[in-house]
């Protein structure tokens, strides 16, 4: 199989979580864009769909899908029964990185907000131990040099990634030289950074649900 099947493949098995006639939280990247291209192909109606970007907002419109904010969700008094969205690693926790399509924080907003987070990934994304994957943080710009200085201290190894500005207008360090062994306390540690916006460890709001797929099929993790 492709890594494109791979994808393909889990975002198909992501659909019976879907509820129809409630809200749904849409994630971010390929896994997730194909999640939503199917979504619209098998015409399972949601009563709207929560985007964690601009681009997944665009697609799921495209296809006819209604989309509130969060705001407007909130104000309907409805809740958001479920979350699909990839991931970049993913442990034998249920612990993420997440953010390499740079969308981190509306991300760690709508898993926030959801009753159940669904998380959609290839057999490729899971280790042992969180940090092979450089983890993304998303910075307020002014305060780049300051998060960097303190990253290095930490044992980080921040890079800007170049040529990319956030949906809210902010940069992002992609952090390499990390061996997360305590997901949530470092998780924690990095929210206390000043400067920082959001860090791509969703360890205290870890996914509910992994489904992973591989040539043998698709796995449920709980
Ligand atoms: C989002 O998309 C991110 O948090 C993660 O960075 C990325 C995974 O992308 P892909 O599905 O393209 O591998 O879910």
């Amino acid at each position: 199989m492709t890594a494109d099947e791979l994808k393909i493949a889990v975002a198909r098995a992501a659909l019976p979580h879907v509820v129809p006639g409630e809200l749904l939280g849409v994630g971010t990247g390929s896994t997730a864009n194909h999640f939503i291209d199917l979504l619209a192909a098998e015409k399972i109606a949601v009563a709207g769909a929560i985007a964690s970007s601009e681009a997944s907002a665009a697609r799921l419109r495209s296809h006819g899908i209604p989309v509130l904010s969060l705001d407007e969700a909130i104000a309907s008094g409805r809740r958001i029964p479920v979350y699909v969205d990839g991931a970049d690693e993913i442990d034998p926790g249920l612990n993420l990185i997440k953010g390499g399509g740079g969308a981190l924080t509306r991300e760690k907003i709508v898993a926030a907000a959801s009753d159940c987070f669904v998380c959609i990934a290839d057999h490729s994304k899971c280790v042992e131990v969180l940090g092979r994957f450089p983890l993304p943080i998303e910075v307020i710009p002014m305060a780049l040099g300051l998060v960097s200085r303190e990253l290095t201290r930490m044992g980080g190894i921040p890079k800007l990634r170049e040529g990319f500005v956030t949906d809210n207008g902010n940069l992002i360090l992609d952090v390499a030289g990390l061996k997360i062994t305590d997901p949530a306390a470092f998780e924690t540690e990095l929210d206390h950074l000043t400067g920082t916006v959001t860090n791509g460890l969703f360890a205290r709001r870890r996914a509910d649900v992994a489904l992973v797929s591989s040539p043998d099929g698709v796995r449920t993790l709980h």
